[in-house]
């Protein structure tokens, strides 16, 4: 359940003026002449910021305060002051046009920390923000929905943290082989987990379906110690960082297909006959970002 916070464009566009940093704000605004606030019919807000860039936003869409520590972010970069969560997200915008998509708000001290997009705490990632226990607050953008036929009742939209994907969980567990083959049936490929947010929905759906080894799309089965998605990209070493538990993959030739095992927060080089539920994504689902 999603808490969202709405603001008046005309309080918000006055709320940038008298901004802490509105110095640097206004010069932004003055040497680019872009930068528009205005009040646009009930349903819809519009920011133009830079060049021909516009922020189109649904109220609900706009940032939403999560609950408590159920969603964490990377930070992008220092943080600065900022009089409300509202103008924080906007100058994050501004300092971050491609990959704002959260900021991280001490209402006490008004600090404003740039983030990335919002996902599920993962066990072993520690490099993320608020931190537990902090008094700091996280808010996130709705990401972009993908096409989902629920028709069928083989694909339900989950969103986590802002993030929505279109999955099938399987109702019963099998070898890997088959578990790809039963994805392919259904025009969907075993399930990529190849970005922070993309593997925390994935654990947290897991979790949710009390299905505690699950197969994902990840196999160095053609080239030993080489790890490829299930649509031909590698791991990366970045995603390497966040993907494995500690000590793994240590299944050498014998291992050779990936598992989440959620209470362990990662993945797990196994052997691919062996017998797990699985989680399926629709071809069209998955976008390249
Ligand atoms: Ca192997
Ligand atoms: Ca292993």
């Amino acid at each position: 359940m999603q808490m969202t916070q709405c603001f008046d464009l005309q309080l918000l566009a006055e709320a940038v003026n008298k901004h802490s940093n509105g110095a640097s704000l206004e010069m932004n605004v003055k040497k680019t002449k872009t930068m528009v606030i205005t009040k646009f019919p009930p349903k819809a807000t519009s920011i133009k910021i830079k060049g021909n860039r516009v922020y189109c936003f649904e109220k609900e869409a706009f940032i939403t305060l999560a609950n408590g520590q159920e969603c964490q972010t990377q930070q992008l970069g220092a943080s600065w002051t900022s009089d409300i969560q509202a103008t924080c997200y906007l100058e994050c915008m501004i300092r971050y046009p491609e990959t704002c998509q959260s900021i991280v708000y001490n209402a006490g001290t008004k600090t404003c920390t740039p983030g990335g997009v919002a996902f599920h705490p993962l066990q072993f990632y520690t490099a993320s923000i608020p931190r537990a226990n902090s008094p700091d607050q996280i808010y996130f953008a709705k990401q972009p929905v993908p096409p989902c036929d629920t028709s069928s009742g083989n694909f339900d939209l989950y969103d986590v943290c802002g993030v929505s994907l279109c999955l099938h969980v399987s109702s019963s567990p099998d070898d890997y082989f088959r578990a790809k083959t039963n994805c392919n049936q259904m025009g969907s490929r075993l399930f990529i987990a190849n970005t922070i947010a993309r593997l925390s929905v994935f654990e947290a759906v897991a979790m949710d379906y009390a299905k505690p080894y699950t197969w994902v799309g990840l196999t160095d089965i053609d080239d030993e110690g080489k790890f490829v998605w299930d649509n031909g990209e590698p791991l990366s070493d970045e995603q390497a960082q966040y993907t494995w538990v500690p000590e793994q993959p240590n299944g050498g030739d014998g291992q050779d297909c990936v598992r989440l095992k959620y209470n362990e927060g990662g993945l797990n080089d196994r052997y691919c006959n062996s017998i797990y539920d699985y989680i399926c994504e629709p071809y069209n689902a998955y976008t390249e970002n």
